[in-house]
């Protein structure tokens, strides 16, 4: 479907006309310099490419009153001093000749971009501009922002398009308490903003920032503020932030749309957040929120002051709207104390308004003896970032190895049929320690399955799906573990559904993560060696996703994925492809999904396309989790949280 990139280059023109150390890190260069990595990194000639066009007044009326509209169109014939003079009664606003024009391409870019995703022409976007919009008010500019581009395609999404459920994700450092003021009562609107705070010392320096800020009147609960209180959150705080605060909420908000603040100066080296969060982490955010909405993200250049890593932060963004799948994250994926409390604050805040927060969480009883502590497995660095092993960027996204010749799946034109099988000798050497593996069948589903997990450890292929008899489920597995290990993968993590048993002999030497989601009971045999119960209803599926399986997930750090449906894994359709979905966040999308012959040619179609990067149906209205559901996360979240920290919030939510 396609990626949008609204651009106009009259953008460049307003700059400083006087001397002013606040404002003149909000420079032209922000622009050219993101859009000359796209075009190095080929980027921008895969989107297609709209022309920014000026919001109307009657647009920037959506949001702005007619008197403070009229201000700015004035500033344009003023001189000098009289646009110092009057930027002076703004806080951080520098005025120029070009500010009204390029404000209004600013807000109409946004307006093109929505238009275009909800039309249907694309799939997301990203609209670059300047100046950015997020501060500013119905009657004031304020921090470089002139009129509110966010907010006014959030209202025009509304009007025009006749959305009822919009998701602002203000990723941005600072506090965009322009977009907060505009929707504070409105409950079609959820806004979350994550921003430098340090306990109201960091600019805007507002009350209203802190996480205690819920929204008013019908709009109590759909204001999400999460006040970082020191500077240095990193990738682990950011990805925690997503999976246990802002998509639950999210996920039960159930948005029509998601629009994203999208500031870079929450990213590493950025001289305004002093943040360390590596512009691979916008990959990850980016991928995480286009699960939402049917994968409508429309994103919006707020912030980003340090033009390199603004430069490789919009590289990442399109590149993951465009579906390519997220880099592996660097660094120890352990959440700092500090993100924990904030975390923990803000969700004690949004608790009363939102039913997926509302745990009876029993706090569970202490590790379970016996199980092998693996010290340093967690925490240690991929040893994948060090020595590259496997290559970025393959050739081929997906391909699907299926041995019903019969199975016509409605695929896009990229997603590959294999043809190949692995030699018949060494199937027949992997097959042999296998009773289940004897039959041929059997045999020829082993051998399209090592061809393609070959072609993916070779680096020629990103992800693929293959199929096997049911009765030999466990055994093809146990042969794609091994074959997995011994041939490049240093860590590797199966996802297993329904029947499956770990394999035996399987070493416990911290390569392998196993879950098993299925059965009655929830375990932790060892931190390696967990198994879960399927949740019934969608509500507990959504926790059991975001509070076990991706924290385990991107603790583990896994650079090979294995998600296996096997016998009995009664998972719905909508439910595996957002797992899929998910799971693609990790090892590179290095995601191997094995299903069962018989799946249904749907089942098959939608794990593939989104495999390949297309968004996932979205669940609708999600119900909330089962007593027993969440009674089995708690327990598990507590025997597992001391090994795999990505598991942790602050502390769990208490009810009245
Ligand atoms: C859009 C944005 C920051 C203003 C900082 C003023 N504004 N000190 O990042
Ligand atoms: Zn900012």
């Amino acid at each position: 479907m396609g990626t949008a990139l609204v651009y106009h280059e009259d953008m460049t023109a307003t700059r400083l006309l006087w001397d002013d150390p606040e404002c003149e890190i909000e420079r032209p260069e922000r622009l050219t310099a993101a859009l000359d990595r796209l075009r190095q990194r080929g980027l921008e000639q895969r989107c297609l490419l709209l022309s920014a066009r000026e919001a109307s007044e009657e647009e920037l009326g959506l949001v702005h009153s007619p008197e403070y509209v009229s201000l700015v169109r004035e500033t344009q014939v003023l001189g000098k001093e009289e646009l110092q003079a009057l930027s002076g009664q703004f806080d951080a606003i520098c005025f120029h000749p070009s500010t009204f024009h390029c404000a209004r391409l600013a807000a109409g870019a946004g307006l093109q971009l929505v238009d275009a995703v909800l039309t249907g022409a694309v799939q997301n976007g990203l609209a670059l501009v300047r100046p950015p919009g997020h501060h500013s008010q119905r009657a004031a500019a304020n921090g470089f922002c002139v009129f509110n581009n966010v907010a006014i395609a959030a209202a025009h999404a509304k009007q025009k398009h006749g959305l009822h459920r919009i998701l602002v994700v203000d990723w941005d450092v600072h506090h965009g308490q322009g977009i907060q003021y505009l929707f504070e009562d409105d409950p079609s609107i959820l806004y979350f903003s994550w921003h430098r705070y340090e306990h109201g010392r960091f600019w805007p320096f507002l009350r209203e920032s802190d996480a205690d800020a819920v929204g008013r009147g019908q709009g109590l609960g759909f204001t999400v503020n999460l006040p970082w209180n020191q500077v240095g959150m990193g990738n682990a705080d950011y990805v925690a932030a997503f999976l246990h605060l802002l998509l639950p909420l999210a996920f039960e908000f159930d948005p029509e749309l998601v629009l994203v603040s999208a500031g870079f100066d929450s990213a590493i080296g950025d001289p305004e957040g002093q943040m360390q969060a590596t512009p691979e982490c916008f990959a990850h955010l980016t991928q995480l929120l286009q699960v939402l909405a049917g994968g409508r993200v429309c994103a919006m250049l707020e912030g980003g002051y340090h033009l390199e890593s603004l430069a490789e932060s919009v590289c990442m963004t399109v590149q993951t709207l465009l579906g390519d799948p997220a880099p592996p994250l660097s660094g120890s994926m352990v959440p700092c104390q500090s993100a924990l409390e904030s975390i923990q604050s803000a969700r004690a805040a949004q608790a009363p308004h939102w039913k997926s927060l509302q745990l009876q969480e029993e706090r569970p009883p202490p590790l379970l003896p016996g199980g092998p502590v693996c010290k340093g497995a967690a925490s240690a660095p991929s040893s994948l970032l060090d020595q590259p092993c496997l290559c970025p960027a393959p050739s081929v996204r997906t391909a699907v190895a299926l041995t019903a010749p019969d199975i016509t799946l409605v695929l896009p034109p990229d997603v590959i049929q294999q043809e190949g099988s692995a030699l018949r000798e060494e199937t027949e050497a992997w097959a042999r320690p296998h009773e289940s593996l004897a039959r041929e069948e059997a045999l020829a589903a082993l051998g399209k399955l090592l061809y393609l997990l070959d072609g993916m450890l070779d680096g020629q292929v990103n992800s693929g799906i293959a199929a096997t008899p049911a009765s030999a489920a466990a055994a093809t597995l146990d042969v794609a573990i091994r074959r997995g290990l011994s041939h490049g993968a240093q860590r590797l993590l199966c996802v297993a559904l329904g029947q499956l048993d770990r394999p035996p002999d399987l070493a416990h030497d911290g390569r392998s993560l196993w879950l098993n989601i299925r059965g009655k009971e929830a375990a932790a045999l060892s931190m390696f060696h967990v198994s879960t119960p399927l949740p019934a209803m969608t509500g507990g599926f959504l926790s059991c996703i975001l509070g076990l399986v991706l924290p385990l997930a991107y603790s583990f750090q896994p650079d090979l994925v294995l998600v296996a449906l096997g016998p009995g894994h009664g998972l719905q359709g909508r439910h595996a492809a957002l797992l899929a979905a998910m799971l693609r966040g990790l090892a590179g999308g290095r995601v191997l999904a094995l299903l069962e012959e018989d799946s249904t040619p749907q089942l098959a179609g939608i794990l593939a396309r989104v495999l390949n990067g297309e968004a996932p149906p979205s669940l609708g209205a999600s119900s909330v989790a089962s007593p027993e559901d969440v009674r089995a996360l708690m327990y598990l979240r507590g025997q597992l949280e001391p090994q795999w920290k990505m598991l942790q919030v602050g502390a769990f939510t208490p009810q009245k």
